[in-house]
């Protein structure tokens, strides 16, 4: 229609990988740049511990409380499902979302657990909003020790952590995601540059794209 413009969508980029790669630093950096070059953008991290639910989430991490392996599952999934209307509403509005952890670290971390695979895992995600890019950054488990302790939370032990890397291996083999696998152990700012790199191909190729579905 002459004189209607339509207004190209945002991206959904997300950074995926294990504790202490350095993702909530690296979303923070994109963010800023994507700010500075005139783009629209917003940060938005899973699980959200604001939300009702994400309180639930957040007491059993913080061990305050014990909820059965796959009750959490479902409600670390259903945090995500929570956000969807709000990040349709965003991405057609134009803005692009930096995602700090999805439906990824979802399966990695639950399928880290004995007695669960990785297509029980998948199925409750199945039908969110499709990242248009999955940055995985990749720092080896010594790597990670080196950048000091791990936190008092629930999963942050160097064994867990191992089995969770393991899981995303498996899961980057799928085709059907735009996986970019991104050196973790640079500097902060060569990986800056990498992760600006990819978001930026990516919110072009998104424009004219319709937005997919897990
Ligand atoms: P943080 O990213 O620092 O807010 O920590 C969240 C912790 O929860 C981290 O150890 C990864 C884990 N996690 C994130 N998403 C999920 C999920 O969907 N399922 C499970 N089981 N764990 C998750």
């Amino acid at each position: 229609q002459p004189g209607v413009m339509a207004c190209k969508r945002g991206a959904l980029i997300v950074l995926e990988g294990v504790d202490k790669a350095g993702k909530t630093t690296q979303c923070n950096k994109l963010v800023q740049a994507l700010q500075q070059s005139g783009r629209p953008v917003e940060m938005m991290r899973f699980p959200d511990r604001t939300t009702t639910i994400g309180k639930l989430i957040s007491a059993y991490l913080e061990k305050k409380s014990d909820l059965e392996d796959h009750t959490v599952h479902l409600l670390f999934s259903a945090n995500r499902w929570e956000l969807v209307p709000l990040m349709k509403k965003k991405l057609e509005q134009g803005t692009t979302l930096v995602v700090d952890r999805y439906a990824f670290s979802g399966v990695a971390f639950t399928s880290a657990k004995p007695g669960f695979c990785l297509d029980w895992c998948k199925q409750p995600d199945v039908g969110l909003p499709k990242p248009d890019l999955v940055m995985f950054l990749q720092l080896s488990p010594a790597e990670a020790a080196l950048r000091g302790q791990f936190g008092e939370e629930r999963y942050e032990t160097s064994v867990f952590q191992r089995t969770v890397q393991q899981k995303f291996e498996q899961l980057m083999k799928d085709p059907s995601v735009n996986w970019q696998v991104i050196d973790a152990a640079q500097g902060v700012d060569e990986v800056h540059k990498d992760i600006t790199n990819y978001s930026l191909n990516a919110i072009n190729i998104a424009q004219n794209l319709p937005l997919g579905e897990l």
